[in-house]
Order: C-alpha cells, then structure tokens, then sequence
C-alpha cells in the first residue's frame, strides 16, 4: 500500500506538463524512486480509506488508473486525477456520477450501503464509507479463502476420522467447528490432527464469527501477521529478483501477481442479508453478478466444502484456476440426470459384487480387495468415458494391487473365467515363471458402450514394489503417442493409480511427475486416481506422511488435486468428469484423490483389529457405498428395489457362470496377460535367425561424413571452434577408414535409421555425452535453442532419431525408456547412466522390470543400458558399474554347457534373460548395437562402457570390421606372435573390457609378446563357450588365468570361474589375477590406486 499512496503524495508535487496518467506508466518504480522519503509520515487521516485492509485495493485500483484510467471507475479516476493534480487530503474524493440506468445484475454501490447505520450515502456527496470497502474486500478474501482453503474443511472423510487421529472415536472436529459461520470456538484443538487443525484453523477461519457474541469479524490470532503475509506475497516469488544471469524466464500467466491484503473487517448478523458485488474470480453467481453475503456463504460452502476439496489456488495460471472455478463453482454442478445416476448404480454394484464373489469362492485367497473404495471402480469408467468422448482411443494404465483384479474385470473387462483360472493354481502352458495374479498386465481392444467408440486398454504388468510402473507407464504411453504421431497426446492417455500411502512415500512418484512437462518425456497429462482408504498396511496417516494430504506431491507440477469422498458417488463422477476435461483441454496431470476407507485387513486374511482397533470399530458401522447409494437412489425414485435386486443377481449368475467354465480349463496361459502385444512381429520369424549386422561401406563413409561435418547452412550456424576441431578429427577418421568409439555408435544408430529402426538415446547429459565424446547435438553459439542434430538428417526417408537429456533421475527414467522399449521392437531404445556407478538408484527397474520381465510376464524388451566402467583412479564413485551385479542375475546355469550347433549364438541367446557384455573396441560396438536389432527376439543388452577408452588411440577399428559381411565377435582372439606359434604360448590371459590395453602395453614393454595370448571377451553372458573352447585348446601348453581390474568379489571373475571350471572339465585350471577383495568399488587414493594396477600387471606377466 505504501506504494500507492506515496506514488500518489509524490504525484501531487509534479509539474503540470506531467500530470496525466500516461507518463507513470512507462516508469512507475522511477517515480517511486523519486520519492522523498520525508513523504512516507506524512499523515493520510483525511484519507480514511487509504489505511487498513482497502489499502491494497486502492493500490489496486491506481495500477490499473496507471495502466488505464477508462478501465477504473470513474469516481476513482476523478479521485486520482485530483490527488495528481495537488488536492489537498480529503478533497481529492468526488462522488461517483450515475447518468446511465445500471444494467440487468448490475447493483449500484449505493445499494451496498446498509439503510441504517448511520452511514453517510455516497450519493449524498459525502465520502465514500471505509466499512463499504473493508466489507467488500472481506468479502472478495473470504471467497479467495474458499477457493485456496475450503478443501481443509471439506467433508471427503467417509468415515469422519479427519486423517486418522483418533485418540478417542468421535473426537472429530464437530462440523460446527468445520464451517465458517458456525465455528469459532477452538478449544478442542488438541483432540484434531495437525493436518486438520495447523492449516486451515488458523487461516480459513480468519474471518469466524465468535458464537458468543454472534459478531462476525475478525479473531485476532498469533498467526494473523503471517498469514497476513502470506496472502501478500503469495505470488510474490513470481517477479523476485533471483536469476544473476537474468535469463530465467519465469512463465507465469499472471504478470500482476499482488493479492489484496486483508487486515481486519467485521460483519454483523444484519450484514448476512446484504447484497454484495461478486468479484470476476468468482463463478457462484452463474450469471448474478452480486448476491447476499449469506447465499455467498452458502455457495461457497456448496461448492468447497461439501464433499469434495479442491486444491488448485496454487496454480500459476489465472486462466487455469478460472477454469477450474467455473467448473466447480456454480449450484447444482454435481447433479446428474436419472440416466446417469442409474449407470453409477449398477457399475458400483458389479464392482461390489465382484469383490463379494471372491469372497465367497475363496475366502482365504489373498486378492487385495476394493471393499470400501468400490466406487474406483465407476471412477474410472467415468474417466475413460469422459476422456474418450474427448478423442481419446487407447489407455495404458499402471496401478497396485488394491483392487487390480477389480479392474481387469470391470473396468477392462477380461474374460472372467480366465481371472478365475488364476485362483485354481494351474501350470503354465508356455515358457516362464509366472507372476502372482495381482500383478499380471493385461491388453484388450474393445467398444466403449457408453461412447460407441472403440478403444485400447492396457494395464502394464507391475512388481510388488509400489509405485515402480509409474515411469514405465508414461514412457509406454509417450512411445504409444510417438508411434501414431499423436503429438499432443489428443489419442493415447495414462491412468496411474495410487494407494494413499505409496503416493506419498514413493521417490519415484516425484520422479515421475517431474517428467511430466519435458519435452521428450511428457506424456500431456496422466489422471492420477488416488484409492485414498486412509492406511498403508498397519500405518495410519500420521506415521507415514508429513504432508497434510498424500497427494501433496502433485503440487509441484501445478496439478489440481480433487479430494472426494467416496460415499458420494455422484461427487465422484463429477470430478472424474472434471479431471478428464482438464486433461483434456490444458495436457497436463490432475489427481483425483477419493477418500475411503478400506473394510478388510491389508489383505483378506490379516486383522485390522490388532493395529487400528477404533478405526475398524466406525468402519463396522459404515455402510457399503452401494447400500448407501442404492437406498438414496430409491428414495429419489431414480429405481426401484427390486431393479436393484434384478442388477445384482445378474452380476452373480454371470460370475458363476465364468467360474463353472474356469474349472473347465486345465492350463493357463502367461500370453493372456500380456501389456504389450507385438502383433506382426513374431509372425513368420525364424525365431533362430539372425540378420547380418555388417552394412556396405558406403554406408559407413555417407554417416561418418555426414557426422564429421557442420550444419548444411555452416555460414549462418555458429559452432563452437572445439567441436570444428572435433568434427575436422572424426573426418580424418572417416577418410582412412577408421572410427572410434563415438563415430562407431553414430553409425550403428545411423544405419539402423537407414533402416526405418527409430533410435532413442535418453539419460542425464546424453546429448554432448559426459565425457564431451559424443556430440550429437550442436549448438548456435550465438542464437538461443538454435540446434543441429546430423544424425537426424542423415537421409530423406530415414526413421526418425532421439537425442534427450533426461532429468537428473535413474528410477524415473529408466523406468520411463523401460516402458517405451517394450511398445515398439523396431526400435532401439538405450538410456544411458552418467556414471555407471549411478545405475543402483534404478535398481529396482533393473531387478524388477529388465531382468525379469519377460520371465514373470512373457513381455520382451530390448533396451539397452550404456554405462560407462572401469578403474581409472576416480576413486569408489565413477569407478564401477558394478558389473558383478549383473552378472550375478543373469540366469545362464554356470554348470551346464550348451551343446555346439550352428546356431549357438543366437540360440543361446534366445535362451538367456539378458546380455552383459564390455565391449574393447568400437566395432564390437557397432556390431553389438545392432544386433539388438537384427535379432528375431528381444533381449535386454546391458553394456559396459569406456571412459578413456574414448580417447584411447589404440581403441580404433577400421571399416573392415565393420563392412558387409562382417559380424559381432563374442571373442577376439589373440592376432599377434603369440597366435603364431601356439604351442609355445606360456600363459593365455583371458579377459574383457579396457584393462586389455593395459595388458597390451605391460606385455610390449616387457617383450612377452610370444609367450602371452591375450583373449577377450567381448560379451561375458551368455558366456561364449563354444569360441572360448577352440581358443582354449589353441594353446595346450599354456597356463590360464582370468585378468581383470575390477577387485576379487567384483567384475567377472564370480561369473566366468564356474563356467571356466564347466569349459574345462576339471582337466586344466584356470586362475585369477587381478585387485584382491574388497568392500569399496575402488580406491580413493591415485597412488593405491597405481599400486593396485602395478601389482595387476607384474602378476600377468610372472611366467
Ligand atoms: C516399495 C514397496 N515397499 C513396501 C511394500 C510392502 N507393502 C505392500 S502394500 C503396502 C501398503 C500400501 O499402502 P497404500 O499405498 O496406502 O495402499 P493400500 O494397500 O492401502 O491400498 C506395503 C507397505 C511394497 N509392496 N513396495
Ligand atoms: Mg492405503
């Protein structure tokens, strides 16, 4: 307010030729600026409605004179025109004119002032009323209260516990405390949870009337400066200052972020009659545009705290809260037609009666039943109905157990009988380990009755681990969307669904939803349903969140989350509605969060008696939602009881059906349950064949020089002069025929794009590469977000190539490039780790989802993990990807030695559930690469990836390698003198990956090139048996040993000893050289670290 009113006291001292309103606009700080600071005291008594809580009206109302004066009223251009020109205090203000007749719902301000009251009219001539403004900014904070705060006294509790604090049952807070007019009285804020009380007690209720004296106003309270505070600088953080560079370019929609700041105001029970102006942010009127204070209350009360809590006021889009306002604001928003009200009936009595079915068939069968949040079940279909209406054609979804198979049966609508197969513990037809039927994913094309139009749902096979297919969802659905050039997800949408308490415990959640706005992870919107039954297994909500609401999260993406309480079916429905049109209409995530309860233990043998003894007692007492909803269904004569009987009964008899002709079946199959059909692509394959991966060496000259060289338009494009130092190197390379390891990975990918194979190549700094190897992105050096990808142009028809920096997540976006390589196999989808090292922050997408995958849901995938290894003397970081970790995982029996047959490799690995290889030159590399591609199946490639080795020189491969004809060597035998004359070779040195080069150099120095052979493996697992045989008996008088840098208990040696030991047949030994045990990965200090390597190398040279 300051500011307004010394720009005003300032105005007063300038100059006529600069009294108008335009020249302020164009620098109105430079005239705060020239304030004279004496100004600030001076007295604004004659001015009383420059003081209190109108100031920051009045603020308000002179930026927009400033900006322009038609656009205030005209009593208030006057006034500022007259305090400008000089007027003293008190003389500036005239009355407003009132010439022309108000239009329809337009209520002059006269009308506002009580009759009595004593208070001079306007019209009179006398000064405008402070208490006329003070009760009209009280009543625009109070709406603003509503909007930003209702939610905390909404009724969404179905069981009325508040968030679970009950140290005695019916210890709530009376609604009499919940609603504004009515409760004032705080005294039992020690029996209310911390959630309930801390936030909105104090400032909701800012304006509570108190019950003894009936006096509406304001309650002084502890907090009141804060809060004061708060609302003043509520967008504040909007225009701060914080950018030392100043190029952050903050977008918000709303460019004039100050609130009106409220300080005190008080209202009588008279004042509940009158009628007051409805200001522009506000839809309870409809088309009213003033109403009584009492019908506001009411409206607001209606629309925010009834049974649905809206928190969206935290949104950076005034556009967006008005949407969401006028969505939810409005009577009778909720009100369905007999029509719909009948639909919800019987969705929510298959839904029940699915559970009660279970129930009654196997009553001690783990199922995770939905009993107490049946209404999930209409939820959803709502959505879906909704959001297809919208254009939407295909769903992917991902959820956890609690009511999984619910929604295969009801919301998918698969065939029942094979849900039911699922219980009578038949083996598998097909190859696999199975999964729990809980977990199972499932993929079904069928029509939306209520819509008429076909649609695809899929619900993706999820571990146990919560939360983890969240990013394996959206990365599915963004490869779904990308395939059918869905660019702004109009066609193909996510549903992720959430118990209450993983949402908020999960990091991967975060993870997730912070993708949800980047450009190459976005999927434009997820609806998130939260089964909110107000537990998590034993642990109530106040020992297993520190957020009011476990759907707080959602707030950092400036998502609305719906609070709703669950036995109000139709509330339900309204916002489902609701949040599919906001996905709809602005891509972006919403929550709805249904509050319920959850009537059984965590599963359907645990008691919940022994942990939440009283929660269970109210829960005893609670209705069914169906109950509930059927009984007021019939008393609104919507149906009859015996329509109710008829629906149900008809549910029943089509479960007994499915069940009889489920015990029928004698096998299962995991096929039924796969997410992600690959239809066309099994079709007609040799499934034992493999394509070659050499390409034609024009091939390999048109990429690299493509690669080596600047954009096209060279003399407009401005590129760093490194990255010309750079591209003039890899051409030198290109022109004697050979490549390195970054011009190799080029043309791999190159090729397969030649191909119409679409590569993506997602992780943290990918684009340059982290070790400044790679730069696949250039960049203008003097025009912002002006880029050059050449391997995106490399040819006209070419598949379109991917090149992202991801955010700084493993969880997330691992599991993102997870779910978008098991949509497409003409695709090579590799995510790379910035340090290998970093890969077990993704464990649980490794273990759970790479490893495993196809065996617990026959669902393939080809991803690749580059991850760069290897101990340079970076110390415990940076150093290992923890190669013995994969190893360890991959299911190849280490006693077992397949027998030899031409197709051993590929059968092989047919047979394996994933390849661990660390590759030593860049040929390997590309022949690995795509291999991933020419092979007839899917299989997961996890790579080990070089650091210096980038730079190394003798880490080169020349076109030959690489050329038609050429393939992928498992092995690479020794080439040197040693080959030469075998029989008097003295020590065969196997080993992989970098510290071959190391062993290179050791063995020239010290001229024991003829005496040691040095063999590679340049994929580990599955482990190449038959190449390593023929190696092996190459040298019949030389001693073996395994040569590695990594220490004892890591690396390969765990892996490759056993096998070794099977190769060999206990007829030779084979030993270990390399770093002794340890605890740490590697060794901080570069000088142990030397000596390690030292001590490496002397012992693969002792003869
Ligand atoms: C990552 C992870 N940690 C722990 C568990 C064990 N667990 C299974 S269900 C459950 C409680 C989940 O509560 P909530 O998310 O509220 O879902 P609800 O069971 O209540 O529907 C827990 C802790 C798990 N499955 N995953
Ligand atoms: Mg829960």
């Amino acid at each position: 307010m300051h500011r307004a009113r010394v720009v005003l006291q300032a105005s007063s001292k300038i100059g006529n030729s600069e009294r108008f309103a335009s020249w302020l606009i164009k620098n109105p700080q430079a005239v705060a600026m020239t304030i004279n600071a004496n100004r600030l005291k001076s007295s604004t008594a004659a001015e009383p409605f420059l003081n209190g809580s109108s100031s920051a009206y009045v603020e308000t109302m002179y930026n927009n004179w400033l900006t322009d004066p038609n656009s205030v009223h005209a009593s208030w251009d006057a006034f500022f025109r007259n305090a400008t020109n000089g007027a003293q205090p008190g003389v500036a203000y005239t009355p407003p004119p009132n010439l022309a007749p108000y239009a329809k719902n337009e209520v002059p301000l006269t009308s506002l002032i009580p009759a009595s009251g004593g208070m001079p009219s306007i019209a009179s001539g006398s000064p405008i009323n402070e208490k006329i403004i003070d009760d009209h900014l009280a009543v625009q904070a109070i709406i603003r209260s509503y909007q930003a705060r209702g939610h905390l006294a909404a009724d969404v509790d179905p069981l009325g516990i508040t968030t679970a604090n009950l140290p005695q049952l019916g210890m709530r807070a009376p609604s009499s405390e919940l609603i504004m007019r009515k409760y004032f009285n705080f005294g039992t804020q020690h029996t209310l949870s911390r959630h309930s009380l801390l936030g909105w007690k104090q400032s909701l209720l800012t304006w509570m009337p108190t019950s003894a004296t009936g006096t509406v106003g304001y309650e002084p309270s502890p907090t009141k400066r804060s809060l004061d505070n708060t609302c003043d600088s509520i967008r504040g953080h909007h225009i701060a200052k914080l950018d030392p560079l100043e190029i952050a370019n903050f977008n918000t929609a709303e460019k004039n972020p100050r609130e009106v700041i409220y300080n005190s105001y008080r209202f009588d029970e008279a004042d509940m009659d009158r009628v007051f102006k409805l200001p522009s942010t506000t839809f309870i009127g409809e088309k009213e545009k003033a109403l009584p204070l009492r019908e506001i209350l009411n409206r607001l009360e209606q629309a925010y705290c009834n049974n649905i809590g809206i928190e969206f006021m935290f949104i950076n889009s005034l556009e967006q809260c008005n949407w969401i306002r006028q969505r939810m604001e409005p009577p009778n928003v909720t009100k369905m037609s007999n029509d719909q009200k009948r639909l919800i009936l019987a969705r929510l009595s298959r839904s029940a009666g699915f559970e009660n079915f279970l129930a009654k068939k196997w009553s001690s069968e783990k199922r995770f039943g939905l009993e107490g949040c049946e209404i999930l079940i209409p939820a959803m279909k709502q959505v879906i109905d909704t959001s297809t209406k919208l254009g939407v054609e295909s769903i992917i979804m991902g959820m956890p157990h609690r009511g999984r198979l619910n929604v295969l049966a009801n919301v998918c609508r698969k065939p029942l009988h094979q849900l039911f197969t699922q219980f009578a513990g038949l083996e598998a037809e097909d190859d696999g380990s199975g999964d729990v039927k809980y977990h199972l994913g499932t993929y079904i094309e069928r029509l939306n009755r209520v819509t008429n139009k076909n649609i695809r749902l899929a619900v993706c096979a999820n571990p146990s681990h919560l939360e983890a297919v969240d990013p394996v969802v959206q990365g599915k659905t963004r490869a779904e969307q990308f395939y059918r050039g869905d660019n702004e997800g109009k066609k193909v949408m996510s549903i992720l669904l959430h118990g209450d308490a993983a949402f908020a415990g999960q990091g991967v959640v975060f993870e997730t939803m912070h993708l949800s706005d980047l450009p190459a992870y976005t999927t434009h919107g997820t609806i998130h349903i939260v089964a909110n039954n107000q537990i998590g297994f034993t642990t109530d909500p106040r020992h297993s969140r520190s957020s009011a609401y476990c759907t707080d999260v959602a707030r950092v993406v400036n998502a609305p989350i719906f609070h709703v309480n669950s036995d109000n079916p139709e509330a339900v429905m309204h916002v489902c509605n609701v949040a599919a049109e906001w996905r709809a209409t602005f891509h972006k995530d919403v929550v709805i969060d249904i509050v319920s309860y959850r009537r059984n233990g965590h599963n359907e043998v645990d008691e919940p008696m022994f942990t939440q003894p009283l929660m269970y007692q109210k829960i005893r007492k609670t209705k069914p939602v169906l109950e509930i909803y059927a009984d007021r269904l019939i008393k609104e004569g919507v149906v009859t009881a015996e329509e109710v009987k008829d629906v149900k009964d008809k549910y029943e008899k089509i479960c007994e059906d499915a069940y009889n002709q489920a015990k029928q079946e004698t096998h299962i199959k995991y096929k039924d349950w796969l997410d992600s059909p690959w239809s066309g692509f099994f079709e007609g394959k040799d499934p034992l064949k493999m394509s070659p991966t050499g390409v034609v060496e024009e091939t390999l000259v048109h990429i690299g020089k493509r690669f080596s060289s600047p954009p096209p338009n060279a003399a407009e494009f401005e590129i760093h002069k490194g990255l010309l130092r750079i591209l003039k190197a890899r051409m030198e390379m290109v022109e004697k025929r050979t490549v390195d390891w970054a011009l190799a990975e080029a043309m791999a990918f190159g090729s397969l794009l030649k191909e119409g194979i679409h590569v993506r190549l997602s992780g943290e700094d990918v684009e340059r590469g982290t070790f400044s190897h790679r730069h696949h992105v250039l960049h203008h050096q003097k025009v912002d977000k002006a880029t050059y990808c050449a391997l995106a142009h490399l040819y006209p028809d070419q598949a379109p190539y991917t090149v992202c920096n991801s955010s700084l997540s493993e969880y997330g976006v691992l599991g993102f490039e997870v779910g978008y390589s098991v949509t497409n196999p003409n695709a090579l989808v590799l995510w790379e780790a910035q340090f290998g090292d970093f890969n077990n922050v993704a464990q649980c997408i490794i273990d759970q989802f790479i490893s495993s995958g196809q065996a617990k849901w026959v669902r393939q995938s080809g991803i690749v993990l580059l991850q760069p290894h290897g101990m340079e003397g970076m110390g415990p970081e940076h150093s290992s990807a923890r190669l013995e970790r994969f190893l360890q995982m991959s299911a190849d029996d280490p006693d077992y030695m397949p027998p030899e047959s031409p197709d051993y490799e590929v059968r092989q690995l047919h047979d394996c559930n994933w390849i661990v290889a660390n590759c030593s030159t860049p040929a390997s590399l590309f022949h690995i690469l795509r291999r991933q591609i020419a092979l007839p199946f899917r299989k997961p490639l996890i790579l080990m990836t070089p650091k210096s080795l980038l730079r190394h020189p003798e880490c080169k491969s020349s076109f030959d390698e690489m050329a038609e004809g050429t393939t992928f060597k498992r092995v690479l035998p020794e080439e040197g003198p040693a080959s030469e004359n075998p029989d008097k070779v003295r020590k065969v040195a196997f080993c992989s990956g970098r510290v071959y080069y190391d062993l290179l150099k050791e063995r020239r120095d010290r001229g024991l090139e003829k005496d040691i052979a040095i063999v590679r493996l340049e994929q580990i697992s599955p482990f190449p048996y038959d190449q390593l045989k023929s190696e092996i008996s190459k040298y019949p008088n030389a001693q073996l040993v395994w040569s590695q840098e990594e220490h004892k208990n890591m690396g390969s040696w765990s892996y490759v000893e056993p096998r070794f030991r099977t190769l060999l047949r206990n007829q030779k030994q084979i030993s270990y050289n390399g770093r002794a045990t340890a605890a740490s990965p590697a060794t901080g200090s570069k000088a142990a670290h030397n000596k390690e390597l030292k001590n490496l190398l002397d012992e693969f040279c002792v003869l």
